[in-house]
Parts: structure tokens; sequence; C-alpha cells
């Protein structure tokens, strides 16, 4: 390049290739960062981590001095379904063909803390993931897979004591003692009450059985990671990649404050803390948001003044992202995962899951699982990407990235700060506001046709074969459980179980001793997953979260555009027609807890003109029709992302009819298949609206249902 050219002289240049302002290339991200056509030394020269090393801190270069080129990033999938047995033999064929450490996937009756028997999980098990009752089933899931050898990563954060308590007696009646497993618990409960909803206890507890276990593994499990702080559901929710950042970080610093109340050494924790985020679509922005991650991750425990540089070192698992995954022309997502996955590797992550190509409908079939595995495989041995350590670093573009990313986090986390920190901003709501505008904008980017989506919003098939998808049936699962269930019931001690038990309550009554210390003897005892959680749960009480809904957010997108102004005035007119506004329930079913969908679905039909009624969290059918009947609403909404809406969506049809409400018209969106939509409509659903349904398309076939019962009453 001849030295004498400025960047004047370029946007000359570009200006008469463009014909028109090189301004309008500028690409306005949902972060509110400005992306420039092009980026040069100039944007880099005040960035003070230009010159730091991988394997010192801040660590943006990464937390191991040779990386992958010293040992590539675990392949660790994501999996579970069904029982123990069949997780067991599919963790099995994975291993043989190449992965190289465990994650499960428990279902969410577990999750919430609840035994197979329990009446309100019957469309919940086994299906998201798998069906954990008791010890007796933690060392089925383990069978031939020795724990000292293997790091196992479990996502539990609600029933975190129960199920960590009891992998810890399978692995030592596996012959494993607590000190050699190696591993991870998600034991993350702030995003919780803020995304994912598998919370159990309210946040103080809740906040104690964190400090607890991050106390417990400090003391007995050296190579266990106490907690997966995780972003990774907030970008499945809709955050940016800037309120990702900085909620996960501002979470991780609530739970150092959080271990040191409990007169924990700093230094003697915080290297086994561990991150987690998503991987989506966004290239480049990602790689740097891992780089951002562990700049300002070290600068946070700078202040906590750790001896060890380990103390700030970040380290975390990725995964690329199932939001961006769609259900038609589903093969795309094999393509879409691998750029994400090369994202993930050039952002320097420790672990990593790619989804599989079927995650817009189902959980991933061995074919599928195989796909996605491979496209790792594919990446570390054929690709040469590992032999380099953190091949981005001096790119004006992602370096610029890094800092622009770090800077604008770093003012949401002074935010937090603010409210005093980040127990305080999830109980004030901020957090989860902020989220949830985001989700509903873009929602309406992707309704709008200005963010493509190729294949849904762009480039649709004309015709699509569905595809081969995972069954579960659960109520085999389920009966296999409770039988299970039966059987350690009636072979343990009961007088040692329910004293075990006993000691567990009054140690959450009391306030001091160690909640998994404790519960680790009930689990010996074989108490179960659900008593357990019970134990605590006379003490602490349950969770409720009252659903809010943003409003004008879709609307605004849609200020003077004609169709929706249309369909604006149609509802009017139905609303003369009807009497009064036409009411919408918007149900969640069962143990479901992920509700950006249902949110989004209130927040939108909300602007056009609903009158929604966003309903509670984990309702059973029946209660969810006692709701509508009350409300008197004219259409229940049910959303169903995990799978239980084969036996949900026909209870609360005959619960309506019972209850004499069969004019109530019922439809279903979600996460549902094809292949699953004459079942839901030959069982009373009226509609049903899969992934990728247009908002403003679902709002006018509700309106046109609405008119079609008008005209036929
Ligand atoms: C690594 N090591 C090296 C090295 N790189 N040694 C020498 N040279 C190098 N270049 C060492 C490490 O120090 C470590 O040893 C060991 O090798 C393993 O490396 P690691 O980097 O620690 O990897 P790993 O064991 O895989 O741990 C990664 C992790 C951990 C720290 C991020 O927390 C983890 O595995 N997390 C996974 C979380 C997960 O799967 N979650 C699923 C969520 S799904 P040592 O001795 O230091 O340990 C979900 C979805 C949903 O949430 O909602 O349901
Ligand atoms: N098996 C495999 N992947 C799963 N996911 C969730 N549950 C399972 C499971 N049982 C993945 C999906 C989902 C994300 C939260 O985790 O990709 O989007």
């Amino acid at each position: 390049m001849s030295d004498d050219k400025t960047v004047k002289d370029w946007q000359e240049l570009a200006e008469k290739e463009l014909k028109r302002s090189s301004d309008s290339l500028v690409w306005q991200t949902p972060e509110g960062i400005d992306v420039k056509p092009l980026y040069t030394a100039e944007d880099i020269k005040n960035i003070p981590h230009l010159d730091s090393l991988p394997g010192f801190k801040p660590f943006v270069r990464g937390p191991r001095a040779t990386m992958y080129a010293g040992r590539p990033w675990t392949i660790r999938q994501y999996a579970g379904f069904s029982t123990a047995e069949e997780s067991n033999a599919f963790y099995k064929r994975n291993l043989a063909a190449g992965q190289k450490g465990l994650s499960v996937a428990f279902d969410l009756a577990t999750h919430r803390g609840y035994d197979s028997d329990h009446e309100r999980v019957v469309g919940d098990v086994g299906k998201a993931g798998v069906a954990i009752d008791s010890v007796e089933d933690m060392k089925i899931l383990f069978d031939g897979i020795p724990l000292k050898d293997m790091s196992v990563s479990m996502t539990m954060n609600g029933a975190v004591i129960p199920i960590l308590a009891s992998f810890i007696v399978a692995g030592e009646e596996q012959g494993c003692s607590k000190a050699d497993l190696s591993g991870t618990i998600q034991n993350d409960i702030l995003k919780e009450f803020m995304v994912r909803n598998t919370y159990i206890y309210p946040p103080e507890p809740s906040m104690r059985i964190i400090a607890d276990i991050i106390e417990y593994t400090a003391k007995e499990m050296p190579r266990f990671n106490s907690i997966s702080i995780s972003g990774y559901h907030m970008q499945e929710a809709g955050a940016t990649l800037v309120q990702e950042l900085a909620f996960t970080l501002a979470d991780g610093r609530e739970y150092v404050r959080a271990a040191l109340k409990k007169g924990l050494n700093i230094d003697d924790f915080a290297g086994r803390l561990s991150f987690f985020f998503a991987i989506g679509m966004n290239f480049f922005m990602e790689a740097a948001k891992l780089r951002a991650a562990r700049l300002l991750w070290s600068r946070i425990m700078e202040e906590f003044e750790p001896q060890k540089a380990s103390s700030m070192m970040l380290r975390t698992h990725c995964q690329t992202s199932g939001v961006s995954l769609q259900e038609q022309d589903p093969y795309n997502n094999v393509i879409r995962t691998a750029y994400e996955a090369l994202s993930a590797a050039l952002g320097g992550t420790q672990s990593l899951h790619t989804n599989a190509l079927d995650e817009a409908m189902a959980l991933p079939t061995d074919f599928s699982a195989r796909i996605a595995r491979n496209t790792q495989l594919i990446l570390q041995h054929e690709t040469g990407v590992t032999k380099v350590v953190d091949p981005l670093a001096g790119s004006y573009y992602v370096e610029s990235l890094t800092n622009e990313l770090a800077d604008k986090a770093w003012a949401l986390i002074e935010e937090v700060e603010a409210l005093g920190g980040m127990t305080k901003a999830v109980d004030d709501g901020l957090p989860k506001r902020l989220i949830e505008e985001a989700a509903t904008r873009r929602q309406a980017a992707v309704d709008r046709g200005e963010e493509i989506i190729v294949g849904v919003n762009k480039f649709r098939l004309e015709n699509e074969d569905p595809i081969d998808i995972l069954d579960i049936d659960n109520s085999a699962v389920r009966a296999g459980q409770i039988r299970q269930l039966e059987k350690v019931r009636r072979q343990r001690d009961p007088k040692a179980a329910q004293d075990a038990l006993a000691a567990l309550t009054g140690v959450a009554r009391n306030g001091d001793g160690n909640l998994l210390e404790t519960a680790v003897e009930a689990a010996r005892a074989r108490a179960t997953v659900g008593e357990i959680s019970d134990a605590l749960r006379v003490v602490f009480g349950d969770h409720t979260a009252v659903p809010e809904v943003v409003h004008d957010v879709y609307g605004a997108a849609y200020e003077n555009d004609p169709e929706y102004a249309t369909l604006c005035t149609r509802l009017s007119e139905l609303s003369a027609a009807v009497g009064c506004q036409p009411k919408m329930l918007i149900a969640k079913l069962g143990q479901d807890g992920h509700d950006r969908g249902a949110k989004i679905i209130a927040s939108a039909f909300g602007d056009i003109g609903f009158d929604v009624i966003a309903g509670p969290l984990f309702q059973t059918p029946e209660e969810a029709a006692s709701l509508a009947v009350e409300s008197k609403v004219h259409v229940v909404g049910m959303s169903s992302l995990a799978a239980g809406h084969k036996t949900l969506a026909p209870q609360l049809v005959e619960a309506l009819k019972a209850k004499g409400a069969e004019n109530v018209i019922v439809i279903v969106g979600g996460v549902v298949p094809r292949q699953d939509y004459q079942f839901l409509l030959d069982n009373g659903v009226a509609a049903v609206f899969g992934p990728g349904t247009n908002v403003l398309e679902a709002a006018r076939a509700v309106v046109d249902l609405m008119q079609g019962r008008l005209r036929n009453a």
C-alpha cells in the first residue's frame, strides 16, 4: 500500500465508487455500535491491551499461554433425554466418536426439584433432558464411564443441591472420591431469575445455596468448577452482546461477594469460577466478545486483590446459538453452527457445544448429533485454526470491537453497581426489561425483513419435506421412573432417609452448617431429588415471579406501516363487534420456563390492540383454564418450547370444555414439529404457529379465527 494515502483519500474513492456518502455503509448493530466499512491503524492507536500476551493478565489473548496449540478446546456436547439408561448409551456412543467431555441436560421436572411422580410434571418427565430422581438414576447415567477420568458438566441451578449431592455419592460408589471429581456445575441462579426460569427458591436463600456450594467445592473438590456464570441464556432470550457481557460479569462479581461474605479467601475459590457464553451469528463481534469478557473479568477481580493470577483468569464454555437456528430449510443450520463454532474458537473458548441441525424442532437424533460433533472435529483436525494462539490479535477491526464492547459493557456494569449490584438489579427488574425490549425489537426487525434470515424471511423454499426427529414417549418414561422411585423408597432405610432430610431442614433453618455437605448424607440415604428439594422448600419457600410485558417497542417499529395500520383497524372493528377488546391469555404450562416467545407475543399483540394477560409460569392446564374463564378471554395462546405440547394442549382443551368454555379459541405456538400439527388440530387446537412465524401474520390469523367464530355464532 502506498503510504501517502490517508483515510480521507479512501473516503473520497469510496464515495466515487458508491456514488453516495460512505456513512451509508455504517452498520448500526443492536449493541449501539456503529461498525464502519473500514478500520485502520488509527482505530487501535490508544488501546491499552494491545501488547499483552496470552496466559498473562488481562488475558485478552487467552487464559493459557499455548491455548489450542497446547491442547484444543474440549468438545463438550450438551445432551440428555428420556431415561438414564438411554442417555448413558448416547454418551458412550458420542465419546467413542470423538467427544471429549460430558455435559448433562436434565429434564424440567428435575430442574425444578420435583420427582417424576409429582402431579405438576406429567408433561415434562424425560422430555427436554434426562429424568433423574435419585442416586440410583445418577449411577445408571454414568455406568461404565469412569468419573475420575471424565469431566462432567451438569446444567443445574434450581435443584442444584440434590443433584450435586447425588453426583458426589454416585462418584463415591463408583470408586471416585469427591476430590477426584472433575467438571462443572452451572449453579448460576441470578440468570434464572432474569431469563431461564428454572429457579425454585427466592433470591436470598438461592444466593446462600451458591455460596455454600462454592465453599464446599473449594474445600473438598479441588478439580471441580463451582459455577458456570452464564450469559448464554441471556442472548437466547434476546439480549444484545453488550447486555450479555455486562450482566454475566456483574453476576460473577455478585457471586464472588457472596463467597467472600462466607469468609472464604479469594484465591481459594476464584480459580474455579467459570463462565458460559452464547456465540451467535455476528461473527467478528462474538469473537471480540470473548476477548472483552476476559479483559473485564480481570479488571473486576483485581478489586478483590487476589494473589494468584489464575484468580483473575476467565475460562469459558461456549455454545453456538440455539435461537439463530431455524425450522425452515434446517440443513442451513449446519452452516450457521459451523460459522459460530469458528467464531468461538477464534475468541478462545475452553470448551464448546455445537447445536444440532434439528434444534428448532426437537432434541438431537444420533444423525444430527453426529454432524454437530463433527463440525468441531473438522475444525480441530482439518483447518489448522488450533495451531496459532489468538489469530485475530492485531486486527484493526477486532481489536477495535474488543475495546468498544468492553467500554459499553463496563458502562452497563456500572449502572448495575449503582443499583446496588446484580441481586438488587434483578429485583428491580432492569436487566430483564432491557433484554425483553431488545428481543421484541429484534423480532420486529426480522418480521419487517430488515434483518435477513435465509430460508425464513428471504429465499424461503416453496415446499419443505419434514426431516426425521426424535420423539420421546413421555408417558413410558414417566411410568419407568415411577417404578424406579418406588423401588428406591422400598429398599432404603426409611428412618435414615427421614433423619437426613430433617438434618437438612435444620441446617436450612438455622443458617449455619453447609447445605451441600448435609445433603450428601441425605442422598447417600437415598432421599430423592424431590424430597431433598422439599426439605429446603419448607424453610425457603417457592419463588413466584409476576410476568411483566414491555410496551410500544414492537408497535414503534411499525410506525407509518400501512399493513400494520390495517391490522389495527381490523382489531378495532372486531372490538366493536365483540363489545370489548379481544382478550387473550398467553399460557405457559408445565415446567417449561422458556418465555421469550410468550413475552414477545404478549408485547406485540398488546401493541396491536389485544387485551393481553401474560399468564404466570408453571401452570397446570387446569389452572390455565380457570384463569382463562375467570378473565373471560376469547383466545388462549399456549406457548410450548419444551416438547410438552402433545400432552398439555389436549388437557387444556378438555379443561376449558369441562368449564363450559368450549368457545374459547386455543392456539399453540413455539417449538412444535410439523409432524405434530395434525395431532393438535385433531385435539381441539384451532391453529399452530411454529418457529419462524411472523408475529404480524400470527395476529392476522387470530383476528381471522375470531371473526370466523363470530360469523358462525
Ligand atoms: C487447557 N489445559 C491446558 C491447556 N489448556 N494445559 C496445558 N496447556 C494448555 N494449552 C488444562 C486445563 O488447565 C485443565 O486442567 C484441563 O487442561 C482442561 O482444560 P479446560 O480449559 O479447563 O477445559 P475443561 O475441562 O473443558 O473446562 C472448561 C470450563 C468448564 C472451565 C469452561 O467450566 C466447563 O467444562 N464448562 C462446561 C459448561 C457446560 O458444558 N455447560 C453446558 C450448558 S448448556 P485443570 O487441572 O486446570 O482443570 C445449557 C443449556 C440450557 O445451559 O439452558 O439447558
Ligand atoms: N440435548 C441437547 N441439547 C439440548 N439443548 C437443550 N436441551 C438439550 C438436550 N437435552 C440445547 C439447545 C438449546 C440450548 C439451551 O441447549 O441447543 O437451545
